[in-house]
């Protein structure tokens, strides 16, 4: 029957959307998602409790015009932020910020990894750069502007 097809494909779609979340949180640096405990928490899926979870994109096009997105990231000094850095294009990339020892390691194409860090008090009013390590020559370049 027709409606009863499009809604099992309805279905089949948001469990493969839910799966893919999940691998996206689920590769993270040994936060653990408490999902069951109700106390005194206001986390919700996925174990990110805080508003400083950025998402950026490593891409490239078949290899080449390598870049970021966004390749501006505003923070504040002080501040603990967690990035989740996506690999949407077709070589591994980084998301490397030498600076401050922050670094995903090689990120392979369609695979998301997370870092964790807090921005140096003494970081206030400066512009840092970061870049992915394979491609810096290549431009792969970010800022990030601390306030
Ligand atoms: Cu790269």
């Amino acid at each position: 029957m027709k409606t009863r097809r499009s809604s099992s494909l309805f279905l089949a779609a948001l469990v493969a959307v839910a799966g893919l979340a999940f691998t996206a949180c689920g590769g993270g640096t040994g936060d653990s998602p408490d999902t069951t405990q109700g106390g005194g928490s206001t986390t919700t899926m996925g174990g990110h409790a805080n508003g400083n979870t950025l998402h950026v994109i490593g891409t490239d096009k078949n290899g080449a015009d390598n870049k970021f997105d966004p390749k501006e990231l505003d923070l504040k000094a002080g501040e603990t932020y967690t990035v989740e850095f996506e690999n949407t294009g077709s070589v591994a990339h980084t998301f490397t910020i030498k600076d401050w020892d922050v670094d995903t390691g090689l990120v392979n194409p369609g695979d998301t990894e997370e870092v964790e860090f807090t921005v140096p008090a003494d970081a206030a009013s400066k512009s840092i750069k970061f870049v992915c390590i394979p491609h810096e020559a290549l431009g792969m370049v970010g800022t990030i502007n601390v306030s």
